[in-house]
């Protein structure tokens, strides 16, 4: 294992499940029934909401696109949804998108303009159409056709920070700063083999209008496939587009490594074909079709919070960190 010493890393694994009165390594997470693993503190009512939808018998792509509303309609949450912090103009740009393994096919929607839930317009997508991808206006007029309401994403908090930011004269343009890092991503099964990834977000704060990060892209910042498992991914989407992070784990988990160690490896390519990306702020979930998780950060500077649902449980830990 580059960078950390992997006694160190199965240790500090070991002392979050512990003390989190869990498991004592990833690997061992699986248990009976489903499970619900999403990125950063907001993840955790997420995780909740989807499993409550889901014990109530919703499905699994129910579960996931519910529990990500919980993040998209808090204003708190300023990258995801009603508050999310706008592009350079001053104005919201949402990109979301769910994958159902079973399926093998996912639905998305990517600079959505006035709609507070991008995740439900990509599970319409999804649903009632064969395409995969919708983007922009002609999205805002899907979601429209489909009943949802449009409305003024930003919130008095999100347009003051959007006006600090305008007036600083020392502003830094277009670049993604730790604190706008709260992107859902979930990751779920059914607890019998099938799989769910979703990811919603407002993307990079002050980006450039029309800029897609990684969570509407298939295979970026969501992959699901039944035959193996399920990823997702938060950071810099800019980077982990060109990378294809989502897939790349699930590709690593075909070829027999466990979530953890596909979430590292990932991590390690990147740092292999480039070692500026050592301080890249880069996350990532995955998990199998048994309910085996992972989730690691680049750096420890930029550490991933998880939120865990399982066997009833609803529980916040700390991903190992590469460097
Ligand atoms: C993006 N990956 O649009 C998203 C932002 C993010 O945590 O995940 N922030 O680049």
């Amino acid at each position: 294992m580059d960078g950390i010493d992997r006694r160190d890393f199965m240790k500090s694994v070991a002392g979050a499940a512990a003390s989190a009165g869990m498991d004592a390594s990833p690997a061992s997470a699986a248990g009976p029934g489903p499970v619900f693993l999403s990125t950063w503190v907001h993840g955790k009512p997420a995780n909740e909401r989807a499993a409550e939808v889901f014990k109530g018998g919703g499905s699994l792509l129910d579960a996931v696109e519910k529990g990500i509303n919980v993040p998209e309609n808090d204003p708190k949450v300023t990258s995801v949804g009603y508050g999310g912090l706008p592009n350079e103009e001053g104005e919201v740009e949402l990109d979301a998108a769910i994958m159902d393994g079973r399926r093998h096919h996912a639905g998305a929607v990517c600079s959505l303009r006035h709609i507070k839930n991008p995740i439900s317009v990509a599970r319409l997508v999804l649903e009632k159409t064969s395409h995969t991808t919708l983007a922009g206006e002609a999205a805002f007029r899907f979601a429209f056709k489909m009943g949802f309401e449009p409305m003024q994403l930003l919130t008095p908090e999100s347009l003051q920070k959007w006006l600090d930011w305008r007036t600083d004269p020392k502003r830094k343009t277009y670049w993604v700063t730790s604190e706008n890092h709260d992107t859902i991503g979930m990751v779920a099964t059914d607890g019998k083999g099938h799989v769910v990834s979703g990811c919603s977000t407002s993307g990079a704060a002050w980006k450039i209008p029309g800029r897609v990060g990684d969570s509407a892209l298939v295979g970026c910042g969501v992959y699901a496939d039944d035959n193996v498992g399920a990823a997702s991914a938060t950071g810099d989407g800019d980077l982990m587009t060109n990378y294809c992070t989502s897939i790349s784990i699930v590709h690593y988990m075909a070829s027999g490594m466990s979530p953890q160690d596909a979430c590292l490896e990932l991590l390690r390519h990147m740092v292999k074909t480039d070692a500026k990306n050592k301080n890249a702020e880069c996350c990532v979930i995955a998990i199998t079709n048994s309910g085996e998780i992972g989730a690691a950060s680049m750096r420890s500077a930029f550490r991933l919070k998880y939120a865990l649902w399982m066997n009833g449980e609803s529980k916040l830990l700390d991903a190992a960190a590469l460097y």
